[in-house]
């Protein structure tokens, strides 16, 4: 708190007690979001190489390899930005990662590497590269690769916020690898049909019951897309929707693919809520209230909330970038801003 020390003898009753006087603490309440996230970037060549030493230096062991990415302005708090944390897994062929469950949601976006899987409430759900696999909240899940290759994927889950709510629960399962009860990516091919959902299933959970937004699937819909006007601010911008709702796919975490026209730039704009994007493919630059970070694919950055951003695809080819957000939190709170820059 920046409170001036005022110590007079009333001041000192008061701050001996617990207590502040609102006028002490007048400038928390800004005109607009001050975070104290920065805007930021891990570049994958840093990311790469990490990576790469990790799979020597770190088993898999009840804790899975990830590396999580903190903000710089949080003091070393568990959290990218104010209410969302990035991590980068890796996890090697024959690697199992043990079943657990905790109450932040997850989703994982596949980086490199495929053929390795999260098995989720007993569903194996196959990743590949461009993936986006959702483990929402309370969900059992483990990770598993039989695959050859590395698989490296970036976790997003609503850590910072769930733990500002006091609603972290977590449980390790007794089994390293429970039982499969159910198809190999089953809920995709029974909720992955678009337009068309079964009417004889009765759940209807506050997380979309598809668990794998495949890569060929996004990018059909990117290149059917590509021509038309799109954002001003994200371009060809889609949301992953909740397969029954059409609303966002969690609750706490919205998911969005963006394609960035080769020599596009698009128009400026603040939100109100945070996110991180990961580039898929492509070059670019983004000036994050007025700084730039020049990007290229799995690199990965921290937009704080109601920063000024503003995207420009600087190379020859389409660019793509994937993002979660915490926008459902702050649509369902009533909490949701824009503002354009003038
Ligand atoms: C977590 O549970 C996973 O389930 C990955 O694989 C990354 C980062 C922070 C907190 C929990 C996982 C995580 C995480």
């Amino acid at each position: 708190m920046n409170a001036p020390a005022t110590e007079d003898s009333f001041h000192k009753l008061i701050h001996e007690n617990y207590m502040y006087g609102l006028w002490e603490i007048a400038s928390q309440m800004t005109p607009h979001p001050r975070p104290e996230a920065v805007p930021w970037q891990w570049k994958w060549s840093l990311l790469e190489r990490v990576v790469k030493e990790s799979c020597t230096a770190v088993p898999v062991g009840d804790e899975r390899r990830a590396m999580q990415l903190f903000n710089p302005g949080l003091n070393g708090q568990w959290a990218t930005t104010g209410t969302l944390i990035a991590a980068v897994q890796v996890l090697l062929p024959g690697e199992v990662a043990r079943a657990h469950r905790h109450s932040p949601a997850a989703i994982r976006f596949i980086m490199q590497g495929n053929g390795a899987y999260t098995a989720v409430e007993g569903e194996k759900v196959i990743m590949r590269e461009g993936d986006l696999v959702l483990t929402p909240s309370w969900q059992w899940h483990d990770h598993g690769n039989e695959s050859g290759d590395i698989v490296v994927w970036m976790d997003g889950l609503d850590v910072p916020l769930t733990k500002a709510l006091n609603a972290i629960f977590f449980e390790m399962n007794a089994e390293i690898r429970p039982r499969a009860t159910k198809p190999v990516n089953g809920s995709k091919s029974l909720y992955g049909h678009g337009h068309l959902a079964p009417t004889w299933t009765r759940e209807r959970p506050k997380f979309s019951p598809l668990m794998l937004y495949s890569w060929d699937q996004t990018m059909q819909a990117l290149h059917a897309l590509r021509d038309r006007d799109g954002s001003p601010y994200e371009g060809i911008s889609l949301e992953y929707t909740h397969a029954l709702s059409g609303g966002p796919v969690l609750p706490t975490i919205g998911c969005r693919v963006q394609l960035i026209r080769a020599g596009e730039k698009l128009k400026a704009r603040r939100v109100a809520g945070s996110s991180v994007f990961c580039v898929r493919q492509g070059r670019g630059r983004s000036v994050i209230e007025g700084k730039a970070f020049e990007w290229s694919r799995n690199d990965i950055v921290a937009v704080p909330s109601w920063a000024l951003l503003e995207h420009a695809n600087t190379g020859s080819e389409d660019a793509i970038l994937f993002s979660i957000n915490d926008r459902p939190v702050f649509e369902a709170l009533g909490l949701y801003r824009e503002e354009a820059l003038a």
